[in-house]
């Protein structure tokens, strides 16, 4: 894991060089509160169990992935063994809140003060958790989309435009027939209870060449940019080293402006590679393996990366 922070457009400076090892399997338990002390490692854990619901945790068939599951429990150690400041007042409670999913690998909420939470399926369904109850009809389906027969390809991410309540604007990721990468926009009309499959708008895609790594996560912003996780493309070991390679989408973190009027998106101005010859625009952090999940620290800004490691560690850097 990466904290980068503020999110501002500068290097990124590692200023909490603990790992943590969390959950890669919670059993039937899908949605759980998380309550700790420490308000950073309630955020740096509870994204860490996200990981552990999806693909990077998982066993993996695919070559260069040995991200064995580990037992069902959460703790923080640090390199080398030690404790990390604050550890040990952490505490975690776990409470089951909706059952009856299919490889569910996300949930959010669409910001829109209604409480509802939506929960992705791999296969590429999206269901919705309506006032304690999960709602019989899908929210959007799209398995005839989406392909999810490699371990770590499907409906992957879900994210919901930060004036969702106006617009009914939501964007997916997700793996297509071919394997390759599709970012797309959908429209929920009316009401907003469930999203119009013939309303895709495609805001981005680009090749695959294994298929592990990934990536999916989207995520607006406090800067409501859209914020776009991309795997290393796989293989193990980032045999075409995309990772560092800025001039390629595979292995970065990406930002996009997609209030624009013309195009899909724009780039924003202050993007650290505009005035690059050679990096493509939309990067804005390089160097990443498969970032599974991520998430804004509401207090701080604070950006926190879980960076699904190659072999031994899943690492809070
Ligand atoms: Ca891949």
């Amino acid at each position: 894991m990466v904290v980068l922070r503020g999110f501002s457009p500068q290097a990124s400076r590692p200023t909490h060089p603990y790992p943590v090892a969390v959950a890669c399997r919670v059993g039937p338990i899908l949605v759980a509160w998380v309550t700790m002390n420490a308000l950073r490692l309630r955020w740096a854990v509870a994204l860490a169990m996200l990981a552990g619901l999806g693909a990077g945790c998982q066993t993996s068939s695919a070559p260069g992935s040995q991200d064995a599951g580990a037992p069902p429990a959460v703790a923080a150690t640090a390199a080398g063994g030690a404790t990390p400041a604050g550890a040990a007042s952490v505490r975690v409670t776990l409470a089951p809140v909706a059952g009856g999913f299919t490889k569910p690998l996300a949930v959010t909420n669409a910001g829109d003060g209604t409480g509802d939470r939506y929960v992705v399926e791999q296969a590429g369904t999206v269901r919705v958790i309506r006032q304690g109850a999960l709602d019989p009809r899908p929210f959007l389906t799209l398995t005839n989309l989406v392909r999810s027969t490699g371990n770590e390809q499907g409906l992957l991410g879900l994210t919901f435009h930060p004036d969702f309540k106006r617009n009914g604007l939501l964007f997916v990721n997700y793996t297509d027939a071919r394997g390759n990468t599709v970012i797309a926009r959908y429209t929920a009309p009316g009401d907003r209870r469930t999203a119009d499959p013939g309303s895709a708008k495609t805001v981005l895609a680009f090749d695959q060449p294994f298929l592990n790594h990934n990536g999916g996560m989207l995520l607006f912003g406090p800067d409501s940019k859209l914020w776009i996780g991309t795997g290393d493309g796989g293989g193990g070991g980032d045999p075409q080293a995309n990772s560092q390679n800025a001039g390629v989408l595979l292995g970065k973190l990406l930002r996009v402006d997609v209030d624009v009027p013309d195009g899909p998106y724009g780039i924003p101005p202050d993007n650290p590679f505009v005035r690059s010859g050679t990096a493509r625009q939309e990067v804005w952090g390089t160097g990443l393996r498969n970032p599974w999940r991520y998430s804004f620290d509401r207090a701080t800004g604070d950006l926190w990366v879980a960076d699904v490691g190659q072999n031994s560690w899943e690492e809070v850097t």
